[in-house]
């Protein structure tokens, strides 16, 4: 891609809170994270399942060193530089499979420090890294997001209580964070895109009536680690070591990135949070103060 294409690419990121790039990944690595996401939903009970069929499937990464050559590839750092991370570290990641039929995913944003000023910046903290493994459209659950939604308050933003029992297991089908609003945007992918957005931005997913799987990986990182506060350096610090998180999964385990096999560690360590500083780790608030969001 020219310069000028990744600066274009730079400031749809900026102005709309997301990108979609291209065939980011070769074939060889997409069809790596199609086994592993395979063999890793067969792992993942119907019960789990079923208790966040809104979501598909939550199953988190931290516990499964077999993903670490997957958010360390050089494909997809290489993509943040050339996005503008400066110092990009890998923070978290689930995978995400809505099941044949499986509902909407509920509207959302994932960024958990919304006390800390640098939320109302122009620049997200946190970046989505979302790996689709099958094509997707609206017909079998495609991303839908708010553009603009990460910098400026949007009526999504009062949809109650996101990442909420009752939202992920789908409990009120015609709740709002569920319905069609007139600012979605539907992002379509073929498997090898990376679609990268600010953490900040409103996005969820429509539902699935196909009847195949649509499994996702989606991955976060902080773009530029080493620029970050204390105390969000800190809090991902923790959660590095702790498994915090919201949702826990039964059957995969009790790892934590610190605590993977010695050859899964040295392969993600330049892209592992740096440990525990002094300190105090940043309060996990996941709602932004809405009066600040004011771009
Ligand atoms: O399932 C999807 O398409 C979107 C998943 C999502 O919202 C997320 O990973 O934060």
């Amino acid at each position: 891609m020219t310069c000028s294409g990744w600066e274009a690419h730079r400031r749809a990121l900026e102005r709309d809170g997301f990108v979609r790039i291209k065939g980011a990944l070769p074939p060889a690595r997409v069809r790596a994270a199609q086994r592993l996401a395979q063999d890793t939903l067969a792992r993942v009970s119907a019960a789990d399942r079923e208790a966040v069929k809104s979501n598909g499937s939550m199953a988190n990464l931290a516990r499964l060193p077999a993903f670490a050559g997957l958010l360390a590839a050089p494909e997809i750092l290489a993509t943040l530089r050339q996005l503008g991370a400066g110092d990009p570290r890998w923070t978290g990641g689930y995978l995400i499979s809505k099941s044949p039929g499986g509902p909407p995913l509920f509207w959302h944003q994932d960024w958990w420090g919304w006390d800390d000023p640098i939320s109302y910046g122009a620049r997200g903290a946190q970046l989505f890294v979302m790996i689709y493994l099958t094509a997707t459209t609206p017909d079998n659950g495609c991303l839908r997001v708010a553009p603009g939604s990460h910098r400026r308050r949007h009526a999504l933003h009062a949809v109650a209580d996101a990442h909420s029992k009752a939202l992920a297991g789908f409990e009120d089908p015609d709740a709002a964070a569920f319905a069609s609003h007139p600012d979605e945007v539907a992002v379509c992918v073929q498997p090898g895109d990376l679609v990268i957005g600010d953490s900040r931005l409103i996005h969820g997913a429509y539902a699935n009536r196909s009847g195949a799987e649509r499994p996702l990986i989606t991955l976060w990182y902080a773009p530029d680690f080493a620029a970050l506060p204390a105390g969000i350096r800190s809090r991902y610090a923790v959660m590095m070591a702790e498994q915090d998180g919201d949702v826990r999964e039964s059957a995969l385990g009790d790892l934590t990135p610190r605590t993977w096999p010695e050859a899964a560690r040295r392969i993600i360590a330049a892209v592992l949070p740096d440990p525990a500083c002094a300190a105090e780790p940043t309060p996990w608030r996941r709602n932004p103060d809405l009066d600040r969001l004011t771009a």
